[in-house]
């Protein structure tokens, strides 16, 4: 596809900081569509025939970084898709959600797919984290939701995935967002972010 065509937001944060909340809010008042990539490699795990759906279930649960060949695929059809039902009118608006959280992921979808607008991270405290996802853990059926791959989630995060937001600190396209704060009042804040770009 033309990635002219495209306008991508990243949205990053660590496991449970409120990226997939967020994003269906920003998705009723801004007609982006929503792309997480968890959710993908999740869909992709559970197709009949994929390839990959074992591999794919022994690195979610062990919260590793599925090679990024799979994933940048994954969003690059999605977006494809997305924008075939369009009709080719006007601009499609992206929130890509939990990607890119490698940097080799980062520097080949910028290269390959199209640069992001600016990146949201939703900054929160691994401990108000662990809570939330502890709760949801109850009945999100996700193999991921369990204190083992959790504290295993919360390591790539700051490993491999912090370094990914750094590299676009430098480069001042960071939005950052307290996402302690109660749903209302975290989307408040990035509503005045999307409100100051997408005018
Ligand atoms: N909640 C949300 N916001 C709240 C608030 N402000 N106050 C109180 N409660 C709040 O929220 C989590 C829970 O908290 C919910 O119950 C919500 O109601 C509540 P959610 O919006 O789901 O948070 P989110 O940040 O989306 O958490 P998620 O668990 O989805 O984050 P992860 O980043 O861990 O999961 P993801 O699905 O993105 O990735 C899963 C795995 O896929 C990774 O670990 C990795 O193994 C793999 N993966 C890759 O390999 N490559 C990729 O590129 C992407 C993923
Ligand atoms: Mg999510």
């Amino acid at each position: 596809f033309d990635s002219s065509k495209v306008t991508v937001v990243f949205v990053l944060g660590g496991p449970g900081a409120g990226k997939g909340t967020q994003c269906a809010r920003l998705v009723e008042d801004y007609g982006f569509v929503h792309l997480s990539a968890g959710d993908l490699l999740r869909a992709e795990q559970q197709r009949e025939g994929s390839q990959y759906g074992a591999m794919i279930a022994e690195y979610i649960k062990e919260g590793k970084i599925v090679p990024m060949e799979v994933t940048v695929a994954l969003l690059s059809n999605a977006i494809a898709d997305a924008l075939a039902k369009q009709g080719g009118e006007g601009k499609g608006r992206f929130l890509v959600d939990g990607f890119p959280r490698k940097m080799d992921q980062a520097i080949k979808f910028d290269e390959s797919v199209c640069p992001s607008q600016f990146v949201l991270f939703l900054q929160c405290s691994e401990e108000v984290m662990l809570s939330r996802l502890l709760e949801r853990g109850k009945t999100s059926g996700r193999t991921d939701d369990n204190i083992e791959s959790i504290k295993k989630r919360f390591q790539t995060f700051v490993e491999t995935s912090m370094p990914v937001v750094d590299y676009y600190r430098k480069q001042d396209r960071v939005v950052e967002v307290d996402s302690i704060k109660p749903v209302d009042e975290v989307y408040a804040e990035i509503k005045q972010a999307m409100d100051r770009t997408f005018a």
